[in-house]
């Protein structure tokens, strides 16, 4: 029996997107994260004995700031030499070999797999061989995987490559190949890099898996974060997910239906930061928080989103405030239905929403609409860098823009209507 970790997709040193502007963001968890999050591997290789490490790219998120990156590395890395456990590391798009102009002569435990054709790494006692083929440089169209060697008969043969396999979305087509092109290798584990969303591609004849990064860097790299732990037992594989992050991220659907005063605003959202804080025990917590259903809140969200910010984060006072950040709201609620359509109504409503409409679907004042935008918001940093910032770079997003105003006038002439 032995055990190897896989991991991917480090971009050690690679910044945390989307907190930096909040003044009581955690500063040294956010600088650290990707560093604390690679330590936090290296003590789980040492505690359960692993016999290697495989890095299956994108170790470096591009060319180091300086060479601060590479000693913190090789330092990590000889904790592993002291326990005799080797590190097989590939290239990736963001560390190939044409990006990376800085460069440390690894310690002798770290092994580099070439760029220039497939190599091979055999581990003799173990009876195992490690094929794969790094990025020479940033975009690699061709399938690498249909170059790797047969199976060594004999052996535990382990495929190491960066891959987009046929295509995920938000991640570039790199080194595209098909799982069949995989499975006629006839190995026993494809240890993948690229996409960052663990995912089990299949579970065995052969192991096909993204262990996902080590450590969420925004909002799009939602939930835990870690590497693979793989148990070999009489040529069986058993996987198990093991995490690593520091700090965690996850978009909250809040749905306020039902919820039509402050009070219950904030309670909604303390039993909301409760749900994330019973299943993250002890995790730092960067959330976005969407609010969705219909509440007669509605007009009050639109018309003042800085209050209920202020709310938000007074729930995150009385429940964990040093274990949650907001990185952004949005409401994307709805008024409790009306009697009868808006456009059936033969009185301004109607006007108002007619002229809405039209403004809708004209291109050329919501592209001249867009450009003020644009410059009143290149003179907003500090709002727009707030969690209730409505920040709008599209048509689409213009368009949102014009339903919010619609919303807010209809519901103000409703109240002026029954308050009068
Ligand atoms: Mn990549």
């Amino acid at each position: 029996m032995f055990k190897f970790v896989h991991c991917a997709d480090l971009h050690l040193d690679s910044p945390l997107r989307g907190l930096s502007a909040k003044a009581d963001a955690p500063a040294d968890v956010i600088r650290s994260a990707t560093r604390r999050a690679l330590q936090n591997l290296i003590d789980l290789a040492i505690s359960e004995k692993v016999r290697f490490v495989i890095i299956a790219g994108d170790l470096f998120d591009g060319d180091w700031p300086d060479y601060s990156t590479g000693l913190f590395f090789n330092g990590l890395m000889g904790r592993l030499q002291d326990e005799a456990i080797d590190v097989y590391v590939l290239r990736g798009n963001h560390d190939a070999a044409s990006n990376i102009t800085r460069h440390l002569v690894w310690p002798p435990n770290v092994h580099e797999f070439a760029i220039t054709h497939p190599q091979t790494f055999v581990i003799e006692d173990l009876a195992v061989a490690l094929h794969g083929q790094g990025f020479a440089r940033r975009e690699i169209v061709e399938n690498l995987a249909l170059g790797y060697p047969d199976a060594y008969a004999g052996y535990i043969n382990i495929g190491v490559l960066h891959t987009s396999l046929e295509g995920h979305e938000g991640h570039e087509s790199y080194a595209p190949c098909k799982v069949t092109d995989l499975i006629q290798k006839h190995y026993d584990y494809w240890a993948l890099g690229h996409v960052h969303k663990r995912q089990v591609v299949q579970e065995s004849d052969p192991c096909i898996v993204y262990p996902g990064n080590l450590q969420g860097r925004h909002i799009r790299e939602i939930g835990e974060k870690g590497c693979t732990l793989v148990t070999v037992e009489n040529g069986r594989f058993s996987l198990e997910h093991r995490s690593l992050d520091v700090l965690r991220w996850y978009l909250a659907e809040v749905d306020l239906t039902g919820v039509n005063s402050q009070e219950s605003f904030v309670e909604r959202m303390v039993r909301t930061f409760q749900t994330y804080l019973d299943d993250n025990p002890g995790s730092p917590l960067a959330l976005r928080l969407h609010f969705l259903g219909d509440t007669s809140l509605h007009g009050r969200l639109l018309a003042d989103p800085e209050y209920f910010y202020q709310e938000i984060e007074n729930a995150v006072a009385m429940t964990a405030p040093e274990q949650i950040w907001i990185e952004k709201i949005k409401f994307l609620t709805s008024p409790p239905s009306e009697p009868g359509p808006w456009a059936q109504r033969a009185d301004a409503m109607a006007q108002l929403t007619d002229y809405m409409k039209e403004v809708r679907e004209d291109e050329e004042f919501l592209e001249e609409f867009l450009h003020h935008i644009e410059r009143i918001q290149a003179r907003l940093k500090s709002y727009v860098n707030s969690p209730q910032a409505t920040v709008v770079h599209s048509l689409d997003e213009v368009r949102g823009l014009i339903d919010e105003a619609q919303d807010l006038l209809l519901t103000k002439m409703l109240q002026g209507g029954s308050g009068g």
